[in-house]
């Protein structure tokens, strides 16, 4: 059996064990910021992991009073006067900890005086976490998978863990703990939607939409169905995707949106705009109660409770099931995606 599905089907266990880790932790992770000054702070990471850190960068600048920002790692690297070194916390990213981009971001930041390094990975004797003034790591999420699965999503648990520390929010604490019960619900209850979605004859076309966090998601929903199924898959905040893209849409076109609950009647909108358009749309959302005068084609809706910049996270393993089924539709291999390999070294 292929051990991408193994390892996407494990994430609620997966996400228990990371969580476990972090709480016997968080008290030590919270002392080693002690030392650091900062008021920015810098996330960076490569592919899935630069993706992740767009959310990151979102989720530290909702909970914390850091004004926080994202940046591929390759900028980082080359282009480092695109930030001030100065008063910056840098946040490294990365599921192996030896990417070449990463780790040369990381050593061009201290070699410019940089003081201030985190580190969010799943190997902690890793080069990029050496580099580390403190390191938040996920070793249950170790994964034979070359695309990013339950390591993406157990590093974005550290990232909102980061975030309760950073912004001192104790009530994140407590809703992280739902989040893998609220997954093996979501598991049941709409499983079989992404074999449907899988569907490359009847979806030639497939757009993922959000906004604040939820858009780095969005992006990684895109990349792991590009890398599995070798399709045409893109990205977008969800209002932008008016301003043209939404030329695209036709009746084999599948639109996802990752609802949030400050934007959800603007999001709503444009998924139900693109619906008369002919798309098939998917509206990942919290349960409202039946709140809507329109009937998405597939909504799927988590429990009330669940704060809504962590509902999306919750998505995201429906969304890795896409890719994995679309592959296997298109006679592909999700264990080995094409062109790709676990790290990229230069
Ligand atoms: C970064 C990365 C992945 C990508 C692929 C190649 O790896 O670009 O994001 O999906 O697997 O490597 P890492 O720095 O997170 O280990």
């Amino acid at each position: 059996m292929s051990f991408t599905i193994q390892e996407i089907e494990s994430q609620p266990d997966v996400w228990r064990s990371v969580m476990r880790k972090f709480n016997s932790e968080k008290q030590g992770i919270a002392q080693a910021f002690d030392g650091m000054h900062f008021s920015r702070v810098i996330v960076t990471g490569c592919g899935s992991t630069y993706y992740l850190a767009q959310s990151a960068a979102q989720l530290l600048s909702i909970y914390t009073d850091y004004e926080a920002h994202a940046l591929p790692a390759s900028q980082v690297w080359l282009l480092p006067e695109s930030f001030p070194v100065q008063n910056t916390l840098v946040l490294a990213i990365s599921r192996s900890g030896t990417t070449t981009e990463t780790i040369r971001a990381v050593e061009r930041y201290r070699a410019d005086g940089g003081e201030n390094v985190a580190v969010i990975t799943c190997y902690p004797e890793s080069p990029l976490a050496k580099l580390a003034g403190v390191v938040l790591s996920a070793e249950a999420a170790h994964e034979e998978s070359v695309v990013q699965t339950r390591s993406f999503t157990s590093m974005y648990l550290l990232s909102v863990g980061l975030a309760y520390l950073l912004g001192e929010q104790p009530e994140l604490l407590a809703e992280m703990e739902q989040l893998p019960g609220e997954l093996e619900a979501l598991a049941a209850k709409y499983g079989g939607w992404p074999e449907i979605w899988a569907d490359p004859g009847r979806f030639q076309k497939i757009f993922f939409l959000g906004n604040g966090p939820n858009y780095g998601l969005a992006c990684e929903a895109m990349l792991k169905v590009k890398e599995m199924s070798l399709s045409w898959v893109e990205a977008y905040h969800t209002l932008e995707f008016r301003h043209g893209p939404m030329s695209l849409v036709d009746d084999q076109t599948l639109v996802v949106g990752l609802l949030s609950e400050r934007a959800r009647p603007a999001e709503m909108a444009v998924l139900r705009d693109l619906q008369k358009l002919g798309a098939a749309v998917v509206v990942c959302d919290g349960d409202r109660g039946g709140d809507i005068a329109w009937v998405p084609e597939y909504h799927a809706q988590t429990s009330a409770e669940i704060n809504a910049w962590l509902r999306g996270l919750l998505y995201l393993p429906l969304m890795q099931r896409l890719g994995y089924y679309r592959a296997l539709r298109k006679n592909l291999n999700p264990d080995l995606p094409t062109h790709l390999q676990a790290v990229i070294y230069l």
